[in-house]
C-alpha cells in the first residue's frame, strides 16, 4: 500500500514517541491505564475509589500485593503530558465523602500519576508508575470510522436507523433525508439542518428509556470546543450507489467533512492516546440497559463488539509494529452492582460475559487477555431481607437521591429505604429474547417493568478513630488485581 506524505510524518511522529515511551519505562517501569466506557458508566467514580482505596489503605483482600503488605506506599505525582488535563481527584473525593453527591459528569480526558512503592516477592524494593487516562467511550468507539469511507459509514448508520426501536426516534431526521438531493449544489442550511436533527436523534437514542449504545460519531453528543465547526456539520445521505460525488455537490460537502471528522478528532486520538496504553478496563452500565429492555441489551452488545473490533482493527491495519496498540490486558467490568443483591451479582456477570464472548469470538485476535467482572467502586447499599407477605424478599438499603421516585413516592434525599430493584433472570438469554421475556422501561411504564432502580446517593461513612474513612466497594480489588497484579510481582 502507497503511502501518502502526510502518512508518512504520521508514521515518522509516532514512532518517535514510542521511542521516547519505551525508553521511559525501560528506565521507570509504568503501565498507562486506559480507563473508558460510554457516558454515565461510571468511569470518574471507578478512578476517584481505585486511587482513594490505594492512598489511603482501602480494603483489598484480593489484591495480593495489597493484602500482603508489599505495597509500602502509593502516592499521587505530577502527570507525564502537559497538554492533557489532570483528573480532579481531591474535588471528586471531596464530593463523594463530604457531600454525599457523586461527581459531575466529565466530557473530555484526564489523566492521573500515581507512583506506588512496592516490594517484589524476592524481597527487592522497586516502584511502579500507574498513569490512569480517562476517556470517553464514545471516543473509542469512533476508531471503526478511521477504516470506513463516508459511503460504508452513510449505508450502515441509515440501515442502523431503521431498525426498531431506533425507527420511531428517527422519523423527522428521515423525513428531512427524503428531500434531499446528494447530487445537487453544495447547501450550508441543508447540511445544517441535516446534522442538527441526526444528532437530536442520537441524543434520543441515548435517552434513559431507550440507553442505546452504539451512536458514533462520538462528537456529536458531547463537542466540546468543536461545536459548530464544519467537521460536526454533516450527517448520512441516502446513497443508491457507490459513484462519484460530483465536485461542488452536497455528497462532496459531506464527505469532505467527514473525512475532516476523522483528521481533526479521531487520529489524533488514537496516535495521542489510544495507541499509548498498556492495559483497558472498559465499564458497562449494564443495569441500564436492563432498565430499557432487551432492545437496549442487543445495541450494548453490538457496542461492546464495536470497542472489541477496535483493538483487533488498531492490530491489523497499521504497518509498523511500534506503535501498534499494546493492550495486553482487556477488562470488561458491569459497574454499579451495589444496586443488586448479592445473589445477583454472579447474574450480571454471566450476562455480561455472554455479551463479550460473543463479541471475543468475532474480534478474533485482540491479542489480550480478556476478563469480566460485575462490580461497585463505591458502594452506596447495604443488604437485608425484607418481609412481604409470606415471603422474606433479598433487598437493598440505600437513600435515594433526592427526587428518584418509587410507586408514586418522591424521595427527599435524607430518608433511607428498602427497594426491591427486580431480579435478573438465571439465564441471560432470556434478557436478549425480546419483550416477552423481560419488559423494561422502553416498552412498558416504570411499575409495569421487570427491572427498574433507584439511583442512591453515596454512602453514609463511618470514622474509625483519627483515620479518614474507607469507601466501601463490591470486588475493586480484583480488578485491581487483574489489571496490575502481575506488574506487581
Ligand atoms: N450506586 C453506585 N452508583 C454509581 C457507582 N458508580 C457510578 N454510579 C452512578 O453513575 C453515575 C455516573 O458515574 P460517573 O463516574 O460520573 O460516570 P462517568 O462514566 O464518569 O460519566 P461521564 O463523566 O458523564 O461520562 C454517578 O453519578 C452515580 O449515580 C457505584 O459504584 N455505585
Ligand atoms: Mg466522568
Amino acid at each position: 500500500m502507497a503511502l501518502s506524505f502526510s502518512e508518512v510524518i504520521e508514521e515518522a511522529r509516532q514512532s518517535a514517541r514510542a521511542l521516547l515511551d519505551y525508553g521511559d519505562h525501560f528506565f521507570n517501569p509504568t503501565v498507562r491505564l486506559g480507563v473508558t466506557g460510554l457516558s454515565r458508566a461510571g468511569k470518574t467514580v471507578f478512578i476517584t475509589a481505585l486511587i482513594h482505596g490505594l492512598t489511603r489503605g482501602g480494603r483489598f483482600p484480593i489484591f495480593e500485593p495489597f493484602a500482603t503488605g508489599r505495597i509500602a506506599k502509593a502516592r499521587l505525582a505530577p502527570q507525564p503530558d502537559d497538554a492533557v488535563p489532570r483528573f480532579d481527584y481531591e474535588n471528586h473525593v471531596r464530593t463523594l465523602m463530604e457531600q454525599r453527591r457523586w461527581p459531575n459528569s466529565t466530557v473530555d480526558i484526564s489523566e492521573l500519576r500515581l507512583v506506588i512503592d512496592y516490594q517484589r516477592k524476592n524481597g527487592a524494593d522497586r516502584t511502579l508508575t500507574l498513569d490512569i487516562v480517562d476517556y470517553p467511550g464514545e471516543w473509542l468507539l469512533d476508531l471503526p470510522l478511521l477504516n470506513k469511507s463516508y459511503e460504508q459509514w452513510s449505508a450502515e448508520s441509515l440501515s442502523l436507523s431503521r431498525e426498531r426501536p431506533r425507527a420511531r426516534l428517527a422519523t423527522q431526521w428521515h423525513s428531512h433525508l427524503a428531500t434531499l438531493n446528494a447530487l445537487e449544489a453544495e447547501d450550508e442550511q441543508a447540511a445544517l439542518t441535516a446534522a442538527r436533527l441526526f444528532t437530536e436523534y442520537l441524543r434520543t437514542c441515548r435517552d434513559e428509556r431507550f440507553a442505546m449504545s452504539l451512536l458514533p460519531p462520538g462528537r456529536f453528543l458531547m463537542p466540546g470546543n468543536l461545536a459548530g465547526s464544519p467537521a460536526l456539520t454533516f450527517a448520512p445521505l441516502d446513497l443508491s450507489d457507490n459513484g462519484a460525488a460530483p465536485e461542488g455537490s452536497l455528497r462532496a460537502m459531506m464527505r469532505r467533512r467527514y473525512e475532516a471528522y476523522k483528521d481533526v478528532v479521531v487520529r489524533p486520538f488514537f496516535r495521542d492516546h489510544f495507541s499509548r496504553l498498556d492495559r483497558q478496563v472498559v465499564l458497562v452500565d449494564a443495569l441500564s440497559a436492563f432498565n430499557s429492555g432487551p432492545e437496549a441489551l442487543v445495541d450494548l452488545e453490538a457496542a461492546l463488539a464495536g470497542i472489541l473490533d477496535c483493538f483487533r482493527i488498531g492490530r491489523s491495519t497499521l504497518l509498523s509494529s511500534l506503535f501498534r496498540p499494546r493492550i495486553d490486558r482487556i477488562l470488561f467490568a458491569a459497574t454499579k452492582a451495589d444496586h443488586l443483591h448479592h445473589s445477583s451479582h454472579d447474574r450480571l456477570e454471566a450476562v455480561l460475559r455472554r455479551t463479550v464472548n460473543r463479541a471475543v469470538a468475532r474480534a478474533e485476535n485482540t491479542g489480550a487477555d480478556i476478563d469480566v467482572v460485575a462490580l461497585a467502586a463505591v458502594r452506596a447499599t447495604r443488604e437485608a431481607r425484607v418481609q412481604l407477605g409470606r415471603e422474606k424478599l433479598p433487598s437493598i438499603l440505600g437513600t435515594p437521591a433526592p427526587g428518584e421516585t418509587a410507586g408514586g413516592e418522591a424521595f427527599d434525599g435524607e430518608t433511607e429505604v428498602a427497594t426491591f430493584p427486580g431480579d435478573l433472570p438465571a439465564d441471560p438469554e432470556e434478557l436478549f429474547m425480546g419483550e416477552a421475556a423481560f419488559r423494561g422501561l422502553s416498552s412498558a411504564p416504570a411499575e409495569k417493568s421487570d427491572f427498574r432502580f433507584l439511583r442512591f446517593r453515596p454512602p453514609q461513612l463511618e470514622r474509625e478513630g483519627i483515620d479518614e474513612p474507607v469507601l466501601p466497594h463490591i470486588r475493586l480489588d480484583r480488578a485491581l488485581q487483574f489489571l496490575i497484579g502481575d506488574r506487581l510481582q
